[in-house]
This record gives structure tokens, C-alpha cells and sequence, in this order.
């Protein structure tokens, strides 16, 4: 479509030194992108931002800022894990693994939760189908840990889980969510210094994030 434009906005600066540090730099480097408004809304589109990691823990900046500009928004989560640990019951553990109150405190972050393998049982259009009647018409962030893919697809990542989705079948989910009012995406945990030879992971990422961009082109949305 000719009305889209894509910038390459360059890394945002992170210190390793100071983790509540580094969350405020990426919200400030986020905003760069989404604190602009169109310039003129019956002319043109507000900037919306595909952030890529860097772990996890990049969307939860990316999410204030977002929500600083669209308001609230609803967040469709693809990943292997949860990512809604109590810090409180984590403690100082980053991948520690806390069986009881997991999902309690999921439900409490506002989850509702499709599961691996609920695609054998509803298939693709199923999974498009709950998650769209999950979102309806608001506006949504869509947050990819390349680790929702099986590692047959993506093992360059931190935490591999076995028994995760193709990357076809991740793909022709994305591509199944067209109409929806995407306002701010990122793909994360890819680390390509653990990919193989074929770039499998990187491959993967590169489809999905075209995937996000092309959704983004096919609906515009304008923010007041
Ligand atoms: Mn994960």
C-alpha cells in the first residue's frame, strides 16, 4: 500500500548496569516513535513501532509507552511461558519455575490463555477465532517470544520448550488476524549467536515480523 512508510529507527541506548535504569531508556526511546501523532489524521497514519530484543522484558516499556499514546490496549501474548511471575514470589530467580499460583497471578494480569496444543484440537482458525473474540475492536499490542515456535524451528533462543508451533502455523495465525487495530508490536528472545547454519531462527523472526508489518499496512489506525 502506498500510504505505509518504514523506518529504521536504530537501536535504542541500554545500560547493563541499572535494570530500572535501562526499562526507563527503552520507554524514552520507544516514545521517540509513539509520542508523535499524525501530522495531519485525515492525511496521514500516527507512527506506530515494531521493537525487536533483547529479552522479554523490552515489552514491558514498550507496553507504558504504548499505552501513553493509544490509551488502553489489549495485549495478544505468543510465548512458551508465562511471563506474569510475581516478582514477590520469583524472587531473584530469572527462569526459576514457581508451579503454584502461576496461572493464579496470569488470570490476575488479565490473561485468558490458549494453549500449544489446543491447535490440534481447534486448528489455525480456531486459534484466530478465539483470540479475535477475545479482542474485538480495541486496540492491540502483539508481543512474539520466538520461543512460542518449536525449537525444530527456532532454537536460537534462551529458553526452548519442545512441543511449540510450526512456524507455518504461527504465521497463518498472524496473517489470520488482518482487521484487527494493531497499534505496537515486538518479537523477541531471538539470540542468533545460538542459530544454525541455515539461520532457521532468524529466518523465522524475519517472516513474522513481516507478517506484524503487514497487518499494521492493512489497517490503519489514527489516534486522537
Ligand atoms: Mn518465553
Amino acid at each position: 500500500m502506498s500510504w505505509a512508510k518504514i523506518l529504521d529507527c536504530g537501536d535504542a541506548p541500554l545500560t547493563f548496569l541499572d535494570n530500572t535504569v535501562a526499562l526507563k531508556q527503552l520507554e524514552k526511546a520507544h516514545k521517540v516513535v509513539s509520542g508523535r501523532k499524525a501530522k495531519n489524521p485525515s492525511k496521514s497514519q500516527t507512527p506506530r513501532i515494531i521493537a525487536f530484543g533483547g529479552d522479554h522484558t523490552t515489552t514491558l516499556p514498550a507496553l507504558r509507552s504504548a499505552a501513553s499514546r493509544w490509551g488502553k490496549v489489549s495485549v495478544i501474548h505468543f510465548d512458551s511461558h508465562l511471563d506474569t511471575w510475581d516478582p514477590k514470589v520469583l524472587g531473584g530467580g530469572i527462569t526459576q519455575y514457581i508451579p503454584k499460583g502461576d496461572l493464579r497471578n496470569d488470570v490476575r494480569c488479565g490473561f485468558d490463555m490458549i494453549k500449544a496444543r489446543d491447535i490440534d484440537r481447534i486448528g489455525v482458525d480456531g486459534v484466530i477465532k478465539k483470540i479475535k473474540e477475545r479482542v474485538q475492536d480495541t486496540n492491540v499490542y502483539i508481543s512474539v517470544d520466538i520461543d512460542v515456535l518449536d525449537p525444530a524451528f527456532a532454537p536460537a533462543t534462551g529458553t526452548a520448550e519442545v512441543g511449540g508451533w510450526t512456524t507455518r502455523e504461527l504465521l497463518s495465525i498472524l496473517d489470520g488476524l488482518e482487521d484487527l487495530n494493531v497499534v505496537g508490536a515486538d518479537v523477541v528472545e531471538v539470540a542468533p549467536i545460538y542459530d544454525n547454519p541455515g539461520e532457521t531462527t532468524v529466518l523465522a523472526a524475519a517472516e513474522v515480523v513481516h507478517s506484524l508489518l503487514t497487518l499494521m499496512v492493512q489497517k490503519p489506525v489514527t489516534s486522537t
